[in-house]
């Protein structure tokens, strides 16, 4: 029997991506930061943050020889982030040598011929924004944001292909002001709201400023789209929670940009200025799935096969999201996120092909899918979970920096030479006749 083929457009994208905090080190005025050292006073068994970021990758420094990498895998689009607080680590100061280096970064990609997708905002806030309530103060945080977006716009602009506003514009409000798995560790379904509009309006005055200077520009968000089940299958209250935490996470932020207006539970259906239209592709960010046991998620139950991370493996979800989103939103859709976070490589690259499958599976439907951006080049900072996840392309020996490009990295990079894969039938069985 032949292998079964997997080829993908021609003009398919192949990339790959990070964000500034968890790869660069040494970002000294970050909310995450004063986080980190705020940890550290804790007794060791009730600390909520592994460890300190601290240098990280050193990427700041060793970002050469990382997009080298990157092109020996053959990436055709980066997706790095810039750090708010390092262009502005005061209120009204731009750091002019922060920029001069996020532009020398972008100029190493662009020499290489690797595309550009910049995030703007990826999880972290300068700690002068943090300290006066954050996502919580939009009054506060939508000028200084818009300032910074001016700024990046500007100086950086005629560096970047495509645009993502926020990353995740759904996780910070649900883990840190619902869920209080992150900073600021609350558990309060208004500052939910109110984070959640922030964030909104973060992304439509973005894609505003943005298009009044590169109106060709495409401009995209990064959205973690949840794929949630209730937790029993028949049971009413799961079902119920299931349908509002959808409502809620997924559906509100794109229905918003179709009719301009913020429904409930977010909104009473009020227009939010700007928001209309504001979207030219949607990037998804696909881990896994997980359940509802009525308002509560639920990671994953007893016989789920999970990844280190605890999350659920299960690519056909990513599938009917792609299904889903496509009766959401006519965008054209860019996978801006997809990995594991895992040290056996057999498992990542079961994990990296069966997801592709599934992508391939939905562009055969027509959907279109425009590229795929691994999560993530090289390990990395991963956020409460600190060091301990291997999510990355290229290892990362952090006692001595020194980067290697992993057996899953090389398997990628043959996909994208190939612009797909093959996956032989199984001895025996299949060719018996
Ligand atoms: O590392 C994170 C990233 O910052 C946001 N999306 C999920 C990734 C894996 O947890």
């Amino acid at each position: 029997m032949n292998p079964k083929q997997y080829a993908f457009p021609p003009d398919f994208l192949w990339g790959t991506a990070a964000s500034a905090y968890q790869v660069e080190g040494h970002n000294r005025h970050s909310d995450w930061a004063r986080w980190e050292m705020e940890e550290r006073k804790r007794p060791p068994a009730r600390r909520r943050i592994r460890e300190p970021c601290g240098r990280a990758c050193d990427h700041w420094n060793r970002f050469e020889e990382d997009y080298e990498l990157a092109r020996s895998i053959g990436v055709q689009v980066h997706r790095p982030s810039v750090e708010w607080s390092r262009i502005y680590p005061r209120e009204k100061l731009v750091d002019r040598e922060a920029l001069a280096h996020y532009r020398t970064m972008l100029q190493a990609l662009q020499r290489r011929g690797i595309k550009v997708m910049l995030c703007l905002n990826h999880f972290t806030l300068p700690l002068w924004a943090a300290s006066r309530g954050g996502y919580t103060n939009a009054k506060m945080l939508l000028p200084a944001f818009e300032a910074y977006v001016e700024t990046v716009v500007q100086y950086l602009g005629d560096l970047v292909d495509y645009w993502l506003t926020v990353n995740e514009p759904n996780v910070i409000p649900t883990a840190a002001y619902l869920g209080a798995v992150m900073p600021p560790f609350k558990s309060s379904p208004l500052s939910f709201v109110k984070a959640f509009r922030t964030f909104m309006a973060m992304h439509s005055r973005a894609y505003r400023i943005i298009k009044e200077r590169f109106p060709r520009s495409p401009v995209g968000v990064a959205y973690s789209y949840f794929h949630l089940q209730p937790l029993r299958q028949h049971n009413p209250l799961d079902r119920a929670g299931r349908n509002l935490a959808h409502l809620a996470i997924n559906r509100r932020f794109f229905q918003g940009i179709a009719g301009g207006r913020i429904g409930p539970p977010l909104g009473l259906g009020e227009r939010m200025p700007g928001l209309e239209g504001a979207l030219d592709f949607i990037g998804i960010n696909y881990y896994s799935t997980s359940y509802m046991k009525g308002l509560f998620p639920v990671e994953s139950k007893p016989g789920d096969l999970v990844t280190e991370m605890g999350w659920i493996y299960y690519p056909r979800g990513l599938y009917e999201v792609l299904h889903e989103i496509s009766r959401l939103s006519p965008r054209p859709i860019i996978i801006t996120e997809n990995g594991i976070a895992t040290t056996d490589e057999s498992f990542r690259i079961r994990y990296l092909e069966d997801h592709l499958k599934e992508i391939h599976r939905a562009l055969a439907d027509g959907i279109e899918i425009r590229g795929y951006m691994h999560w993530s080049l090289t390990d990395n900072f991963e956020w409460q979970h600190g060091y301990s996840k291997r999510f990355g392309l290229i290892g990362i020996d952090y006692a001595t920096l020194e980067r290697k490009l992993k057996t899953g990295g090389q398997r990628y990079a043959r996909i994208i030479g190939d612009n797909g894969f093959a996956e032989p039938a199984p001895p025996d069985k299949e060719q018996r006749p």
